[in-house]
């Protein structure tokens, strides 16, 4: 008892980790709104989250065995057989004949959870004394799907088979090779694991019997495993007509042989399927069964776009590149006040760095730089990100106001770029978006709006990198201009009057003698036009260490070189759904 509840407790136990599994699936579907086959594998994800859930519900319930076949292939003369009472399911040749669920049990209430699920209306019980033998399973028969009540029978049928357990496919043996019957049941054997499928070729009795197993069962075998990709538990050939208690042949139409496997069909569900604690693992089986295929028909529905969504997101990379690259190249040319600016930074460094008289000339300098001239440059550099939104709302608006476009194109360099970067990836989408869409993607990524780095992103990430790589060369340059041995060479003429000065007044103070005031005068001016003299030179160096061109062009470099390094372009659908495609693949 303990054992059978343990064993009871880890079923449920996998049965939710197949649930998370695929809920799992779904959610990640879900994010892949811009894929087509998303919304297909999603409602499949959905349908057995469905199916799970039934399956759950019933987990201590019977064994549920539903015969499906097409009409007129002998299900309910089957069940009847199986039964072992020729009434219990109407069968025959006028159509519609069986319009409900037939359920074959014990007892009613072993059909409770059949007549929720498909309404009372839907569902004939026929609980028997018969099925004194069937302890642990469920016996059903389903209506016929080829009549005029089609419509109505399908919708049954389908959610009959979401709450079985295990399938009997039953086949008229004088046709069984028919594409639609198999196309039609192909969808819900896939359903049920290979364990739990049984396929029965009904009317053997009609073929020739050596025929019959030499030819028509192997070939029909190897048939059914390549239409349904499935191994059967079984496949047999029955007379179900035979093991009637009283067939009622034709005169005309007597069976031609008396060989079946009907009775390896009864065995298998009156011993096999019948056992207790059977149906647990039968479930379980049915549910790794589910997950596994659905998880393979994702990765396969992924593995198709392989190559075209694998050219889209290189294509991606390369032509925000290539946009960024013609961006920057514009900014660059056009914008002079960005070089006054990166030298009023560069100063801002220094002033913080140097110490010294001359350390105190810098920072009085840098106020007049920031102050005089530097301002307006100091602003439209220190900013460019506010620049580039702009100038990318207004080119993005190109379409519906030329009148934005003339004042992007009048703008200063950064209008220009953002231009150029828009023009360059609009010259590239077209080609990105039909690889897209062969790899399934909705026709709306043809829209240009769809690009990635369209927009506000790329103007965000342009202003990143920028601000990264000033900083980084600024500080670099810093450094490099404020060494202590630079800053002492500087320094020591000023300190060196200053010292002496210093030294000749305290002597003199010393000695009793008063200086006068032309001495000071003259010290002042030696040490003003030192100090200047330093100064310039200092200015010189820094001019030829880091001229205000050189520097911008080192920034933009670098600039390039990150830029052309950036793989993700963030805040793109497209992008982001393209990468996620591909992962499912693999
Ligand atoms: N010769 C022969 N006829 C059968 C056999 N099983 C069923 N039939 C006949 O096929 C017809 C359709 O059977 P039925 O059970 O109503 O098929 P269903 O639509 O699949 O339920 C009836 O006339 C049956 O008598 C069989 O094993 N041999
Ligand atoms: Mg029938």
């Amino acid at each position: 008892m303990m054992d059978a509840q343990m064993s009871r407790l880890r079923a449920m136990g996998e049965l939710e980790a197949v649930r998370t599994d695929i809920q799992g699936l779904t959610q990640t579907l879900e994010g892949l709104g811009l894929w087509q086959p998303s919304a297909g594998l999603k409602r499949s994800c959905n349908e057995a989250l469905r199916i799970l859930d039934r399956l759950a519900e019933r987990f201590d319930r019977k064994l549920v065995v539903t015969l499906v076949g097409p009409s007129g292939s002998g299900k309910s003369t089957l069940l009847n057989a199986l039964a072992g009472d020729d009434q219990l399911s109407p069968a025959g040749h006028r159509r519609p004949t069986t319009e409900h669920v037939v359920v074959f049990c014990r007892r009613a209430d072993d059909a409770q959870q059949l007549v929720t699920h498909l309404g009372p209306d839907n569902v004939r019980i026929r609980a028997s004394g018969a099925a004194e033998k069937l302890e642990n399973v469920v016996l059903i028969d389903t209506p016929d799907t080829d009549s005029t009540h089609q419509e109505r029978h399908l919708p049954i049928i389908h959610k009959a088979i979401a709450m079985s357990d295990v399938l009997v496919c039953v086949f008229d043996g004088e046709n069984p090779k028919r594409r639609d019957h198999t196309d039609l049941l192909a969808p819900l054997v896939r359903l049920f694991s290979g364990e739990n499928l049984v396929v029965a070729v009904n009317k053997c009795d009609r073929l020739d019997e050596s025929e019959l197993t030499a030819t028509i069962m192997p070939e029909f075998q190897r048939y059914i495993r390549e239409a349904w990709s499935v191994e059967p538990t079984a496949v047999v050939y029955v007379s179900a007509r035979s093991r009637l208690r009283q067939p009622q042949w034709d005169e005309d139409a007597r069976p031609r042989h008396a060989r079946d496997q009907f009775d390896r069909l009864q065995r298998l569900i009156v011993e096999t399927f019948n056992q207790s604690g059977f149906s647990v693992d039968r479930r379980l089986d049915n549910a790794r069964n589910l997950r596994q295929y659905l998880q393979e028909s994702v990765r396969g529905a992924a593995q198709m776009e392989q190559p075209h969504l694998e050219a889209a997101i290189r294509d991606m990379a390369a032509a925000k590149n290539e946009a960024m690259r013609q961006a920057l190249s514009a900014f660059q040319d056009h914008d002079a006040s960005l070089s006054a600016g990166i030298n009023v930074r560069l100063y801002q460094q220094l002033a913080q760095r140097w110490l010294g008289p001359v350390g105190w000339l810098l920072a009085l300098w840098t106020r007049i730089l920031v102050l005089g001239t530097g301002i307006a440059a100091l602003l439209r550099f220190g900013n460019p990100v506010r620049q580039l939104l702009g100038a990318v709302s207004a080119v993005r608006h190109f379409a519906e106001s030329k009148k934005d476009v003339d004042a992007a194109d009048r703008g200063t360099g950064t209008g220009t770029a953002l231009h150029r970067y828009d023009s360059a990836i609009a010259r590239t989408w077209p080609d990105i978006a039909e690889n897209l869409i062969k790899g399934r993607f909705s026709t709306s990524v043809r829209d240009i709006q769809r690009a990635p780095g369209h927009g506000d992103a790329i103007g965000q990430q342009l202003s990143h990198i920028w601000n990264d790589a000033l900083e980084e060369e600024l500080a670099r340059a810093g450094r490099k201009l404020s060494g202590g041995l630079l800053q002492l060479i500087f320094n020591l003429p000023v300190l060196a009057i200053l010292s002496y000065a210093g030294w000749l007044t305290v002597v003199a103070f010393f000695g009793g003698t008063i200086l006068g005031s032309d001495f000071f005068l003259h010290a002042f001016w030696a040490v003003v036009l030192v100090l200047f003299l330093c100064f310039f030179l200092l200015q010189g160096v820094i001019r030829l260490a880091a001229g205000k061109h050189r520097l911008t062009r080192r920034v933009f470099s670098r600039v390039r070189e990150t830029a052309a390094r950036q793989r993700d372009l963030p805040d793109s659908p497209v992008w982001e759904q393209a990468h996620a495609v591909l992962a499912l693949g693999v």
